[in-house]
């Protein structure tokens, strides 16, 4: 494996996922309380022993680096690492990140400096677990220029993904980007062939890439020649069909794209979903890194907790929470109650004394106040929410984009924006 090196695309715009990359790179995006989304390639990569990791995302962001390199630190005979390569421009690139194939075009000059004997790409926004050493494996022994990882997928979701036939031997024989319509009927074929019951593939009559490829080295180099293709999976891989061995490995575990607010939302939520979650952090031979945190033991005070995960170094008061995720450093303050939501945490700690002089000027202090309702929402980091506010959607409202106010909805889902203020008595 140390001839692999892996590439983590860590995120085009943003625009999926907003309003939690308003302030930062979608890879930093926290998720079950205490990680962060990179958090996952990284320790697939590393439980894999893969530790030459390049994250390119399209802006640059305090917590992001702060995070990964207060992580990440290697062995110096491992020859490990996780650098950040961000968009930028140069006298013959004005522009930014023109898609996937075009960021890894635009650092190929630095990344291909190590030689390696393959790229591995990865997405910066999915939620499982893989070891990938069978899925490379697989590749170099079928001789393949490009392998993708893909699983069988229903009818509601395979318009969302790029889609494939498999022929003799694995070999992938048609890939169609996210087709509509007819193009998505005729993408339809008999899973049985991978190994699924007739019920399965019943119900699953899709063959989806997850965006997980491995290539060749001199594949990919190949393949970046063609500069008006800047998208993997709209360009490159259709193109690759005729002329280049593209194989495909099947990988059939629970894996969830968490790119926009909705899937990001109900995966943090499935994580205390009784009686078998769908993905566990809980893993200790695949366990998930993130940074080591000095934070103190939680502190619960007459609370009732139902389903629900609480990160470290929180103060809990008299709080009700259900189906929820406390992250890192939240306070809850006297008589909340806290339903089906992801609250993230905050960044910092405030004093006794901040705490007062915040109330004094007005502004609720960080956390949520007394005798607040949050249901069905996700709370961002270093939130100030203050007394008897309700935050529970009332008037059912699916999109709504309030920012001067904090306030982001999202098919009905109710964010509230990092940072921001929600003054005491607030209905949302
Ligand atoms: P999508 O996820 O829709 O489909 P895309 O938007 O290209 O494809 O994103 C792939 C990954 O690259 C994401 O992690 C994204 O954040 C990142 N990314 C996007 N633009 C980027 C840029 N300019 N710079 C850096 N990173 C960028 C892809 C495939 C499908 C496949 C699905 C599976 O194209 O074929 O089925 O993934 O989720
Ligand atoms: P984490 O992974 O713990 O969220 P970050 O690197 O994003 O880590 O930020 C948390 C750390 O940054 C805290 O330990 C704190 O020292 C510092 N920090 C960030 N924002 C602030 C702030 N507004 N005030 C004080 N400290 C801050």
């Amino acid at each position: 494996m140390r001839e692999v090196l892996a590439i983590i695309l860590g995120g085009g715009r943003g625009t999926r996922l907003y309003p939690l990359t308003k302030r930062r790179a979608k890879p930093a995006v926290p998720l079950a309380g205490k990680y962060r989304l990179i958090d996952i390639p990284v320790s697939n990569c590393i439980n894999s022993h893969i530790e030459k990791i390049y994250v390119l995302t399209q802006f640059n962001s305090a917590s992001l680096n702060r995070h990964i390199v207060n992580t990440y630190r290697f062995s110096p005979f491992s020859g490990g690492f996780v650098d950040v390569l961000a968009a930028q421009q140069t006298p013959d690139n004005p522009d930014w990140f023109q898609g996937t194939a075009d960021a890894v075009r635009q650092y190929l000059w630095l990344m291909d400096s190590w030689k390696p004997q393959e790229y591995l790409i990865l997405s910066g926004d999915h939620l499982y677990c893989m070891d990938y050493r069978p899925f490379i494996e697989h590749h170099r022994r079928t001789g393949a220029d490009v392998t993708l990882a893909v699983l069988p997928c229903g009818e509601n979701v395979a318009s969302s993904f790029g889609l494939l036939k498999i022929g003799e031997n694995g070999r992938v024989v048609d890939f169609k980007e996210k087709p509509k319509g007819e193009l998505l009927k005729a993408c339809q074929v008999d899973t049985q062939a991978l190994g699924l019951s007739p019920a399965e593939a019943q119900a699953k009559p899709y063959i989806a890439s997850m965006g997980i490829y491995v290539f060749k080295r001199e594949a990919l180099i190949e393949m970046l020649k063609v500069k008006e293709h800047t998208d993997f999976g709209k360009e490159v891989l259709p193109a690759a069909i005729d002329k280049y061995h593209v194989q495909a490995y099947l990988f059939n575990d629970y894996w969830e794209d968490i790119g926009t607010i909705e899937a990001f939302y109900q995966a943090n939520l499935s994580l205390v979903k009784q009686p078998n979650p769908p993905f566990s952090f809980f893993n200790s031979e695949m366990p998930i890194y993130t940074r080591p945190r000095f934070l103190p033991p939680n502190k619960i005070l007459d609370s009732h907790i139902v389903n629900s995960m609480i990160a470290d170094g929180c103060i809990i008061k008299n709080a009700q929470i259900r189906n929820s995720i406390i992250g890192i450093r939240s306070r809850l303050e006297a008589n909340t109650i806290i339903e089906n939501t992801l609250v993230m945490g905050a960044d910092y700690y405030e004093s006794a004394e901040e705490r007062q002089a915040k109330l004094n000027e007005g502004i609720p202090p960080v956390g949520i106040g007394a005798n607040s309702h949050v249901a069905n929402a996700i709370v961002d980091k270093n939130a100030r929410i203050g007394r008897n506010v309700r935050i529970l959607n009332k008037d059912h409202i699916t999109e709504a984009e309030r920012e001067e106010e904090g306030i982001w909805i999202s098919n009905g889902i109710v964010t509230i924006i990092k940072d921001s203020v929600i003054p005491d008595n607030t209905v949302i």
